[in-house]
């Protein structure tokens, strides 16, 4: 098979990228190792950027979010049983984010694919980059038990952080930043009604929790929780009850629970591989970057590295000119570790880190102090929770 770009990664990064460049008549092959359920599974992102708003509409996949996302003007951060609202609209001069789950984008992504006749190969085994320094690269997969392989001008590595792609790359041409935060998210979905018409990012003495929700009648919920925690640890009732005394007292006396129907833990991790491009071989969204939740920013920033990445592309394809290409990894990498401080300052105000003791507590009531009485403080939380400009 022939292509013009190998994608490796059908996860939201690899459907918009391919999605992107079909429109603008570029050929591509997407390569994702799991079944299409598997992948339409994975409960993650629920908070929508509008630079990854304006990518869905330039895809011409933003029909369904435009009539069931729900834009969030604002959010609440509760302290020690306080609730103090965030007015991003008004902090950023008219600026929010869109609720709408990673889950339906990727919904929404297949299902243009499929209208347009793209190729996205399934349960691609043992998916492999060849002569990515060369002048002829290729991709090998392997299919019900035959080798397959696909010859591509570039390379693309939306395989997410336990991926192919950036172990492709010499380590000596890498180099990695890495934080890895000693505790976890717990989080349920459930067929409750939100406790709050906008998201609550709690912080208490017992840990970070956090309120979100899918839709008036579905939401979702987090708690920090240990990182030997398992699923096993925490039926129903003890995440309930835990979650209520997370929250300030008003806010768990309206809380209404029920059954969950979804259940996982997800550790936290900051971490940076640079740069994002080696040869032919060009890394976007997780496969090269990743945050800890707390900001809302992973399946931004990998939007944004989309972005960039199918600029450069169409410059290449359209005009000949390869300086989008050499440009992409610092372009992106500039925006990445924005992402990366506002997330890793986020988790460090919210959550309990036992180890940093009764200065590192006083330390987070004092910033939230501020954050409360100042509203330059809260312009700049504003400014990058709905998103930098790509
Ligand atoms: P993905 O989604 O991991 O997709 C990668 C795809 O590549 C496939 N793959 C391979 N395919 C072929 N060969 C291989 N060797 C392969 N190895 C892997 C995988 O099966 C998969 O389909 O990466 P992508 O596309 O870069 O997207 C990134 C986002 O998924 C991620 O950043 C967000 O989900 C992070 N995130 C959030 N981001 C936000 O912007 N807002 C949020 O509110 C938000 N909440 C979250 C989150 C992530 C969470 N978890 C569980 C990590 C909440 C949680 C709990
Ligand atoms: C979610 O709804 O899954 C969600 C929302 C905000 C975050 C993280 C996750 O910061």
């Amino acid at each position: 098979m022939k292509t013009q770009v190998g994608i490796i990664g059908g996860g939201p990064s690899g459907l918009l990228l391919s999605q992107l460049l079909h429109l603008e008549g570029v050929d591509t092959v997407v390569l994702e190792q799991r079944s299409r359920d598997y992948v339409l599974g994975r409960i993650r992102a629920g908070v929508l950027e509008k630079g990854m708003v304006g990518l869905m509409r330039r895809a011409g996949i933003a029909d369904r979010l435009e009539r069931e996302g729900e834009v969030h003007k604002g959010f609440d951060i509760a302290s020690d049983g306080r609730l103090f609202n965030i007015d991003m609209e008004a902090l950023t001069g008219g600026d929010s984010v869109v609720v709408y789950g990673q889950t339906e984008v990727t919904r929404d992504l297949y299902e243009a694919r499929d209208r347009m006749g793209g190729i996205v190969i399934h349960e691609a085994l043992d998916v492999t980059p060849h002569d990515i320094t060369g002048d002829a690269p290729y991709l090998t997969y392997a299919k019900d038990g035959v080798t397959h392989s696909v010859d591509c001008d570039y390379i693309i590595g939306c395989d997410g952080f336990h991926g192919v792609s950036r172990r492709s790359i010499p380590e000596d041409k890498l180099r990695i930043f890495e934080r890895v935060y000693p505790f976890g998210w717990l989080g349920i979905l459930s067929r409750t009604t939100p406790v709050s018409g906008e998201l609550i990012y709690a912080r208490s003495a017992r840990g970070f929790a956090l309120c979100s929700l899918r839709s008036r009648v579905l939401s979702r919920y987090y708690v920090q929780c240990s990182l030997d925690d398992t699923v096993e640890d925490w039926p129903d009732d003890r995440f309930w009850d835990e979650l209520k005394r997370r929250l300030p007292e008003e806010v768990a006396g309206r809380l209404e629970t029920g059954p969950s129907i979804e259940k996982s833990i997800a550790p936290l991790r900051s971490f940076v591989a640079e740069p994002m491009r080696y040869g032919n071989l060009f890394l976007a969204g997780d496969a090269a970057h990743i945050v800890p939740p707390t900001g809302a920013k992973g399946l931004n920033s990998a939007a944004a590295d989309i972005h960039y990445l199918f600029e450069a592309l169409m410059q290449h394809y359209r005009d000949g000119d390869d300086r989008g290409l050499a440009a992409y990894s610092d372009k992106a990498l500039a925006r990445v570790w924005k992402a990366q401080r506002f997330s890793w300052w986020m988790t460090t105000l919210l959550h309990d880190f036992p180890e940093n003791g009764a200065f590192g507590q006083r330390m987070q009531q004092t910033e939230i102090d501020y954050l409360m009485a100042s509203r330059a403080a809260q312009v700049s939380l504003a400014e990058n929770y709905v998103g930098l400009p790509f």
